[in-house]
């Protein structure tokens, strides 16, 4: 039978009778006009052609259908809309089933929401991410995920963004069974509908819920998006779904829609969407293919070291970890296995799979074991001489072609390079803590990074399933500068007049989880009181220099670990210590500072002007390739809200 096409993107052929419809728009099959357009004309000629008893909707390619097109927001709509083409397949009088081959995200769930069957492929997933882009599903999402699957879990899904696998698809009612071959079970269920009356989702009553729990799901979704509107919106809306009939509740839904969609909060997040995509993109590396990398080395067990090697081993790696005795390699694989246990408790990792990581770990104090490794990434204690002459032997027990990457956070990376006989196969790779938690990785691109150890880099935290950032040599890096920078200025405002709690209390409304003295206090306030130690020989006299942090540090106030920091922290509550008062007033009255009052907004333009400005000498130096790099390196290091859309970009905009 020849193919039928009724767009660049939409085509079909007639299996008996049954009519395929296939997607084809790469790179994911997004709702562009030209696969509306086609969507239509195939259910145009499907309503005519007598021999067309059903029809199949599938995605070419791994997607099924990615979504809304993203590229085409903040464009005027181009008809047919996305609800009319989901209408239209809702009521179409001959069968619909859809083969999801892949990922069914956004208005691609929504397709499959108003099919009258869903067969799920062993790769399927599906799911409602739009409250990750700052507006929520708009063409019938939160009116008809809880009729299949009832509001508790739609509130979950769409609250969240979250997307689910095949078999939790099927479990929760969003799918009706998962099928090797998609295609031809959906082609089968189209000839058993024969004569048999559609099921129409739009039709079902939505299934009662009890209202304790609705209130628990809903305080869940609430509690995670501090002051960001899409997703008690879009909470909002399933909930009404179970007063309102369809038309009525799909109405409201397209008006907070569009509303949402022109809103500060999702142009933020469409530029975070984008900045992520750019950020693996290096110019450079254009046709540059990275070395293989199958066996990890890993050099020190530690909290950061053993949060590596949990993220390479859960991500497929073979992975030797060493330690300097055969008790600390031992304690070293007792704090992984650790890690691998609660990830089984938290049914992030099947019991299975821990097997399967122990088997691929190997812990060692022996250091010619690393001569098997492609990639060894050192996570050992930051110290310069420790670090040269780890270095200086790695290079003589590792390949020839292996990479030596360094997790430095504050040290030169040239420097460390310098100690080996071929500094091109040096990288950094600066992890943030916990490793097999925190997204984020910079990776650093030395002043003798060869082309290929930087691409192999990156597609190995790629392969981590976490986010990489390339930057350039500088003392900190971009976050750790920037973050530097912002803690300068909070301090500054301390001795201007503000307290550790308002400038926290200013944070957390703007987004941040928690606010920068609360964060030192977590981390521990020593790290930065050695460096500014280290820093002081060399510190202008002339420039300010706020004394306060140094202070508490003397009285051995060190933050949560030794029970006070810029808090006191009675029953593990952070609360407010006049002692810590009495020393910012101290510090205050020494300078003769007569003090001010803040408000919560003057509090965020200070501290974002200090990014800024940071951020901008980055990009001037060339250590930032572009703004958003920044702006990614700060939400995902260090708590920046993302629906701010980081700080290069809220401060672009106003904000
Ligand atoms: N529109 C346009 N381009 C998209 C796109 C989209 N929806 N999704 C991805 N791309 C581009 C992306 O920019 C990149 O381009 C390339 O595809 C590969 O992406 C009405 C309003 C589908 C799981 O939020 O989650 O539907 O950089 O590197 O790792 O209710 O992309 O190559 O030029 O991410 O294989 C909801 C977002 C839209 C899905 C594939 N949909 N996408 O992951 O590839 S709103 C989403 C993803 C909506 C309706 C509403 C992932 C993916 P370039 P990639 P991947």
């Amino acid at each position: 039978m020849p193919e039928m096409r009724f767009s660049e993107s939409v085509s079909a052929r007639l299996d008996d009778g049954v009519l395929v419809v296939v997607i084809d728009n790469p790179p994911v099959d997004a709702l562009s006009a030209h696969v509306r357009s086609g969507l239509i004309a195939a259910l145009d000629h499907a309503t005519v052609a007598k021999e067309v008893t059903g029809l199949v909707i599938s995605g070419a390619g791994r997607t099924f259908i990615g979504g809304a097109d993203i590229k085409e927001f903040g464009k005027p709509m181009v008809e047919p809309t996305l609800p009319q083409v989901i209408d239209r397949i809702e009521s179409f009088e001959k069968p619909i089933i859809c083969a999801v081959n892949g990922a069914a995200l956004g208005g691609g769930c929504e397709v499959t929401l108003a099919c009258h069957g869903r067969i799920a492929g062993e790769t399927a997933s599906f799911g409602l991410p739009e409250v990750k882009l700052g507006i929520l599903p708009g063409a019938g999402g939160t009116q008809r995920l809880p009729r299949l699957i009832g509001p508790i879990a739609a509130i979950d899904l769409i609250g969240t963004g979250r997307a689910v696998k095949a078999g939790e698809a099927v479990a929760l009612g969003l799918a009706d069974v998962v099928a090797a071959d998609p295609l031809a079970a959906a082609i089968a269920a189209v000839r058993e509908y024969a004569g048999r009356p559609l099921r129409r989702t739009g039709s079902i009553e939505i299934p009662a819920a009890d209202a304790a729990a609705v209130s628990a799901a809903e305080a869940k979704v609430l509690a995670r998006s501090r002051g960001q509107m899409a997703p008690a919106e879009a909470v909002r809306l399933v909930k009404a779904a179970s007063q309102l009939d369809l038309e009525q509740g799909l109405a409201e839904e397209r008006a907070t829609f569009l509303r949402l969609r022109d809103s500060e909060e999702s142009a933020a997040l469409r530029h975070v969407f984008f900045a992520e995509r750019a950020a693996g993109k290096v110019e450079k590396l254009a046709g540059v293919s990275p070395r293989r990398i199958e066996t990890v080395g890993i050099v020190g067990t530690g909290l950061m070291g053993s949060g590596i090697a949990v993220s390479a081993l859960t991500n497929g790696y073979r992975v030797i970890a060493l330690e300097q005795t055969q008790e600390a390699a031992a304690a070293g694989r007792g704090r992984i296995a650790g890690i691998l246990d609660k990830a089984v408790q938290s049914r992030r990792l099947t019991t299975e799979g821990r097997e399967a990581c122990l088997a691929r770990l190997d812990t060692t104090a022996e250091a010619k074991t690393l001569a098997a490794a492609d990639l060894v990434v050192e996570a050992v204690f930051d110290d310069l001489s420790v670090k040269t002459e780890l270095f200086r032997r790695l290079d003589g027990i590792v390949a020839p072609g292996a990479i030596l990457a360094t997790n430095t956070s504050y040290l030169d990376p040239d420097a460390i390079a310098a100690a080996t006989a071929d500094p091109s196969r040096v990288v950094g790779l600066h992890f943030f803590s916990p490793a097999n938690v925190m997204r984020l990785v910079e990776v650093v691109d030395c002043a003798k990074t060869a082309p290929d150890v930087l691409a192999s880099a990156l597609a190995f935290v790629k392969r981590l399933g976490k986010l990489p950032v390339v930057c350039g040599v500088t003392e900190g890096f971009v976050g750790n500068r920037i973050f530097s920078a912002y803690r300068r200025e909070a301090e500054f405002m301390l001795e201007d007049g503000a307290l550790p709690h308002e400038i926290d209390a200013a944070m957390e409304a703007y987004g941040f989880p928690m606010g920068i003295f609360a964060v030192n206090d977590m981390a521990g306030l020593e790290i930065a009181w050695a460096r500014r130690k280290r820093l002081a020989a060399t510190r202008d006299p002339a420039e300010r220099y706020v004394e306060i942090a140094d202070r508490l540090c003397e009285a051995g106030r060190l933050g949560r670990k030794t029970g006070r920091g810029w808090y006191a922290y009675p029953d593990g509550e952070r609360t407010i210590d006049p002692a810590v008062t009495a020393a910012i007033e101290a510090a205050r009255a020494a300078k003769n500072i007569v003090p001010r009052t803040f408000t919560a907004e003057e509090i965020i333009d200070r501290l974002l002007k200090a990014m800024v400005d940071e951020g901008a000498a980055l990009l001037a130096e060339g250590i930032a390739a572009r703004p958003g790099d920044i702006d990614l390196v700060m939400i995902n290091g260090y708590g920046f809200p993302a629906h701010k859309g980081g700080p290069m970009f809220a401060a672009e905009h106003n904000r």
